[in-house]
């Protein structure tokens, strides 16, 4: 339990500090660990984050469901001075949102100038609640840290492909490879020979084939027996296609991988599919979704 929780990402939307709108968080929840609320403080610090500053009801919530072994534990809030009930945040801010328990901030005894909250393994209608309590109790405790908002994007080398089916990433390669040493470089890259999946996508894919005559796409003829059974290379039968005229033919009984013609054929016969001897060496497109970079 003493890991960042992958996934548990949390975006403040009513954020204490402006700074921190649409910043995106992540919690860590300290619960074998016990700390005085100073010290929870300084070992959230140490891993470059601080105590937990609940900012709103949302965030209170998805918190306490997490707690699910927790009883009392510590949060980023606490009494401003002694006498008062004016709290302040771990990272000094005002804080703004609370959530206190019946009868609570109390101060007890003048002793109690940190904010707890009552985990899942408290009665029910404390658990979400919050209390002040005794600085120097020893308690697990909730950190959190902002995260830089990783991006969706291509990678090196990748295009943005919009005109698909769905929006991914195309490669033109313009080395040479059989149409099987075609895909296994592409699967090599986490992708695989593109699937054209519409004109639209034909004509994008086929502009950017400006040093290509021919280029190897994720389609080939299954029939063995001289029909046709043109399957992509999800295995799905074809759906759109755009054959050159009198294609396919598979030519001499070899033809069992598809291209499509580039621009050094021309523009008027750019785009256009043909079947193919599958050992050929051609020019090919990868297609793969997109990543985090
Ligand atoms: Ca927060
Ligand atoms: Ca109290
Ligand atoms: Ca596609
Ligand atoms: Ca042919």
């Amino acid at each position: 339990m003493e890991e960042y929780l992958a996934g548990m990402e949390y975006h403040v939307k009513t954020a204490t500090s402006p700074m921190k709108e649409n910043t995106k968080y992540v919690i860590k929840i300290v619960i074998h660990t016990s700390a005085t609320w100073d010290e929870a403080k300084k070992n959230c610090q140490a891993d470059k984050g601080n105590l937990l500053i609940i900012d709103n009801e949302e965030e209170n919530t998805f918190v306490t469901n997490k707690l699910t072994n927790g009883k009392y534990v510590w949060v980023g809030a606490r009494n401003k001075k002694c006498g008062g009930l004016e709290f302040i945040n771990a990272d000094d801010t005002k804080t703004t949102y609370t959530k206190w328990n019946q009868r609570q901030p109390d101060n007890w005894r003048g002793q109690e100038m940190c904010v707890m909250i009552f985990g899942k393994k408290a009665a029910g209608t404390f658990q979400g609640r919050w209390n002040d309590y005794g600085c120097q109790k020893k308690l697990p405790y909730v950190c959190e840290r902002a995260v830089k908002e990783k991006k969706l994007g291509c990678g090196e080398g990748y295009t943005l492909n919009e005109a698909g089916r769905e929006k991914n990433c195309i490669k033109v390669v313009l080395e040479t490879a059989t149409w099987d040493q075609a895909k296994d470089k592409c699967k090599a890259e986490n992708g695989d020979l593109i699937i054209i999946d519409r004109k639209t996508e034909n004509d994008f894919v086929t502009d950017q084939l400006r040093s290509t005559k021919f280029a190897w796409i994720g389609t080939r003829n299954e029939d063995t027996t001289g029909g046709f059974d043109l399957v992509n290379v999800n295995g799905e039968k074809m759906g759109f296609a755009n054959w050159k005229q009198n294609q396919p033919d598979n030519h001499g009984g070899k033809e069992h991988c598809i291209m499509v013609q580039g621009l050094k054929v021309g523009q008027k016969y750019k785009g256009l599919w043909n079947d193919y001897n599958c050992e050929n060496q051609l020019h090919y497109v990868c297609e793969r979704n997109l990543i985090y970079e």
